[in-house]
C-alpha cells in the first residue's frame, strides 16, 4: 500500500467518529435559514454542503486544508531546482491535510507513473471524433470512455461493505489522475499541432511531463505546476465540485462523477470563463489593430459589452468579494516572466479599469478578477494560443479537488443527495400573497 493511501487509512477512523458524533447528538441544531430568493437564485450562499479539503473566504479567498496560496506554494516540496512544488505533493495535501516529506513525495510520484498508462482505445475514440469538437467535449468524453477501468464497480458488485467504498474510489481517482495530463496533452496535439502526440517521459513528475508531452519548453513545466495547483479547488459549492460530489453520491464511480463534473466547468459562468477572456482581449486587439489601447479606449470597450448585455469575463464571483489570490499568483508569475508581454499589459490595464466601471455599473457584486482573467494570458505567452484548449488544463488540476472530495464523502459515508423541491404556488403561500 502506498504511504499515502496508508494515511488515509489511519485518518478515515478519526473523521467518521467526529461526523457521527455531529449526526448523532447534534442532528437537529439549525445552521442556516432558506430564503424564497435562494430558491431561484442558484442557493447562493446556502450553507448546506460540507468540505475539509478548502474553504472560501469571501475576504481572503481560497485556503488549501488551512493553508493560503503562498503558504501552500512555499511549504510543498518542490523538484530539485524547481520554482513550483510538485503537483503530486499537493494532491498528498488536498487528502490527507498534511504537508508531505521527502519520502511522501517520492512515493506518490512513483505511484502516479505506475498508474499513468492510457489504454488505447481512449486514443481512437478520439480520433474518431471530427477534429472540430470542442476539447473539453474530447476531454470529459475520453474520463467518460475509461469508466470501464473501474475498480469500484466490479467490487461494489461483488457485495462491498460501505466502510470499504473510499478503497475503490480512491483507485479510480488515482488511476484516473495519473492518466489526465497525457489525455489532455493528446488532444492538444492531435488537434492543434497537425496531429503530432508526444509520448510521455517516464522520469518526469506530473507538472513536468505535462509540458513535456505539450511540446512546451523551460519556465512551461513551472506554470503547469502552478496552473494545477491554483485550479485544484474552491469549496464544494461550485459547479465542477458540486456536480462531482451530486453524480458521486448516487455511487456512480469517479469516472462518471468526473466527467459530469467536467461538463459542468466547460460553462462560460464557470471554467469556461478563461477562454472568453483571451476571445474578447484579442476582439479588443484586433478591433485597434493590434496596438495597446488607451485607458479611454479601454474603458470605452468595457462599457459596449457592458451596454450590450454580455458580462465582463473574468470578473465577478458568486463568493469572493476581494481580488482572487489564484488571480495575483498568477500576476506575481506574470510580473517575473513575461513582464513585457503586450497582453499582460493589458491585462493589468483591465485590472485598473474594469473594478471601477463595474462599481459604477451597480451589478456585479464583486468587481474583481477572479481566476480566469489571468490563466489564459500566461498560456498564450508559452505559445497556447488555441484558447479553447484553456478549460482543458483548469479540468485537470480541478479533477484533483473534486477527487480528493470524492474519496472522503465515501470515507465519512454521505447520503445519497436528494434536497425538497417546491412549487411556485407553494412559495407564494408561504409569502402570503395567495
Ligand atoms: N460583468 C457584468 N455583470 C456582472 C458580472 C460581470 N463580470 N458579474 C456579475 N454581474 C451581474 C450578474 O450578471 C447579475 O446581473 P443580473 O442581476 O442582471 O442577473 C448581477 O451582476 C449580480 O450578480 P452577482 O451576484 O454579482 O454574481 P453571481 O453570483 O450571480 O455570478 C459569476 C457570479 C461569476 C457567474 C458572475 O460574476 C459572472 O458572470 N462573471 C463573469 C464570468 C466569469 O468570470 N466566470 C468565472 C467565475 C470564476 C469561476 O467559477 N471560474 O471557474
Amino acid at each position: 500500500m502506498s504511504k499515502l493511501k496508508q494515511k488515509l487509512a489511519e485518518k478515515i477512523p478519526g473523521y467518521r467518529d467526529r461526523v457521527t458524533k455531529l449526526m448523532k447528538e447534534y442532528g437537529d441544531t439549525v445552521v442556516d435559514q432558506v430564503h424564497i430568493r435562494q430558491f431561484y437564485g442558484g442557493m447562493r450562499g446556502l450553507k448546506c454542503l460540507t468540505t475539509d479539503i478548502s474553504y472560501l473566504d469571501p475576504e481572503e479567498g481560497i485556503r488549501f486544508r488551512g493553508y493560503t496560496i503562498p503558504e501552500c506554494l512555499e511549504k510543498l516540496p518542490k523538484p530539485k531546482g524547481a520554482e513550483m512544488p510538485y503537483v503530486e505533493g499537493h494532491i498528498y495535501l488536498l487528502l490527507t491535510g498534511d504537508i508531505p516529506g521527502e519520502s511522501e513525495i517520492k512515493d506518490v510520484v512513483e505511484d502516479f507513473k505506475k498508474r499513468r498508462r492510457v489504454p488505447h482505445y481512449i486514443y481512437d475514440m478520439l480520433r474518431a471524433m471530427p477534429r472540430d469538437t470542442h476539447p473539453m467535449t474530447m476531454f470529459s468524453a475520453a474520463v467518460l470512455a475509461l469508466q470501464r477501468e473501474s475498480e469500484f464497480v466490479p467490487r461494489y458488485n461483488a457485495g462491498l461493505s460501505k466502510m470499504e467504498y473510499w478503497d475503490p474510489v480512491y483507485e479510480d481517482s488515482m488511476n484516473l489522475l495519473a492518466k489526465l495530463p497525457e489525455i489532455a496533452a493528446y488532444i492538444y496535439r492531435m488537434k492543434y499541432k497537425g496531429d503530432t502526440p508526444i509520448a510521455p517521459d517516464p522520469d518526469l513528475d506530473f507538472g513536468a511531463n505535462f509540458a513535456y508531452m505539450m511540446g512546451i519548453d523551460h519556465p512551461y513545466e513551472e506554470i503547469s505546476r502552478l496552473y494545477f495547483i491554483l485550479h485544484s479547488d474552491h469549496e464544494s459549492g461550485n459547479v465542477s465540485a458540486h456536480t462531482t460530489h451530486l453524480v458521486g453520491s448516487a455511487l456512480s464511480d469517479p469516472y462518471y462523477s468526473l466527467s459530469a463534473g467536467l461538463n459542468g466547468l466547460a460553462g462560460p459562468l464557470h471554467g469556461l470563463a478563461n477562454q472568453e477572456v483571451l476571445r474578447w482581449i484579442q476582439q479588443l486587439m484586433h478591433k485597434l489593430g493590434n496596438k495597446l489601447p488607451t485607458k479611454e479606449e479601454l474603458e470605452k470597450f468595457v462599457w459596449d459589452t457592458l451596454n450590450s448585455g454580455q458580462v465582463i469575463p473574468g470578473y465577478g464571483h458568486a463568493v469572493l468579494r476581494k481580488t482572487d489570490p489564484r488571480y495575483t499568483a498568477q500576476r506575481e508569475f506574470a510580473l517575473k516572466h513575461l513582464p513585457d508581454d503586450p497582453i499582460f499589459k493589458l491585462v493589468s490595464m483591465l485590472y485598473e479599469v474594469v473594478p471601477p466601471i463595474l462599481q459604477k455599473h451597480g451589478k456585479a457584486k464583486n468587481p474583481w478578477p477572479n481566476v480566469d482573467a489571468h490563466s489564459g494570458v500566461i498560456q498564450w505567452h508559452y505559445g497556447v494560443t488555441e484558447y479553447d484548449f484553456y478549460t482543458v488544463m483548469f479540468g485537470v488540476g480541478r479533477a484533483i479537488g473534486v477527487l480528493s472530495n470524492l474519496i472522503w464523502d465515501r470515507a465519512v459515508g454521505q447520503a445519497i443527495e436528494r434536497p425538497k423541491s417546491l412549487t411556485t404556488e407553494m412559495l407564494e403561500k408561504i409569502a402570503g400573497i395567495k
